[in-house]
């Protein structure tokens, strides 16, 4: 293994910073360390990676397991890896987990830095294991036998008020956005908590492609939503990166929400992501999630779970 691999945790709950790597060209021994440190970590960050590109990224992610297509609905051209673009009323400033609305969960997203503001664009992550494991008992067997119904219909009524007027002014780069995410309707029942395939953790499975909460009415999904939702975001739950260029991160799907903090105005900012792909949820009660809609076989493989170490 590189001797020079080191992982230095930054936050109690969640988050390290791995030195001495370079990606793109690992040995199976460190890539198992990184995996490990993922495990525990549930956020990893990588400094100055500044020799990789599309193909050295991907590569990287192939020692990690196995990709996805870029995404179930959006199409980049014929690429293997998502471009994220900053876009004018849209983006990813809203807590989720990835791609929740398909069975098969991806494992791990890999994030690279490509173009970035002059201030702002900071990315921030929350464990969902912390926040699992912080509720008190009554409301931890409560969660235990909730589900929820995640789906891809884009959300306009969780645009940011403050960037309607510029939407209002360009309609059609935010509706043929959203058309083609919501191209094809994905709709799965998943367990509000999981049990991770690797570490055998529990965490919440949320965020804000659920559209409610099974077997209550509207008005108690909301406010049981609320209050699983706020323990993942509670800031002690949570990390948040100041990006620069040649940074890399990597975070486990399984494990935790992110959110893009949209604070850099009109400024340009570029990221390519290659996901991982995933296995499907498993409920403290050993029930798998359900779908409801939507074939994601051609987004990605169900990845098979390692066995369990614990
Ligand atoms: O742009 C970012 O910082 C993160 C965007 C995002 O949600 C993702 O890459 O999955
Ligand atoms: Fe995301």
């Amino acid at each position: 293994m590189s001797s020079d691999l080191r992982v230095v945790k930054l936050s109690e709950n969640i988050g390290a910073r791995v030195d001495g790597v370079r990606l793109g060209e690992l040995d199976a021994e460190t890539a198992a360390a990184i995996n490990r440190a993922l495990g525990q970590h549930k956020v990893l960050f990588f400094r100055g990676q500044h020799h990789l590109d599309d193909e050295s990224h991907f590569a990287f992610a192939e020692s990690l397991g196995v990709p996805t297509t870029p995404h179930p609905t959006l199409r980049f051209e014929g690429s293997r890896v998502m471009r994220l673009e900053s876009f004018e009323g849209g983006g990813a400033n809203q807590w989720h987990t990835d791609v929740t609305f398909v069975d098969r969960v991806p494992k791990a997203s890999i994030l690279r830095a490509v173009e970035l503001p002059s201030y702002g664009g900071t990315t921030t992550w929350a464990s969902t294991v912390a926040a699992y494991q912080q509720l008190p008992q009554p409301l931890r067997q409560l969660a235990d036998n909730l589900w929820a119904m995640h789906n891809n219909e884009f959300d306009y009524a969780q645009i940011d008020p403050a960037k309607l007027a510029a939407l209002q002014a360009n309609p059609d780069a935010v509706s043929k956005y959203a058309n083609e995410f919501h191209s094809t309707h994905f709709e799965t029942h998943h367990p509000v908590v999981r049990v991770h395939p690797e570490t055998s953790e529990r965490s919440l499975l949320l965020g804000n492609f659920v559209k409610h909460i099974l077997g209550v009415t509207g008005s108690e999904s909301r406010a049981l939503f609320r209050i699983f939702q706020d323990r993942i975001t509670r800031l002690e739950n949570t990390i948040r990166w100041n990006w620069e260029l040649g940074d890399v991160a990597m975070w486990d799907n399984r494990a935790t929400q992110h959110y893009a903090v949209s604070d850099y105005g009109k400024q340009p900012r570029r990221m390519h992501r290659i996901t991982l792909a995933g296995d499907i949820p498993v409920s403290v009660h050993g029930e798998q999630s359900r779908v409801i809609c939507g074939d994601a076989t051609e987004y990605s493989v169900i990845d098979n779970p390692a066995p369990r170490v614990a």
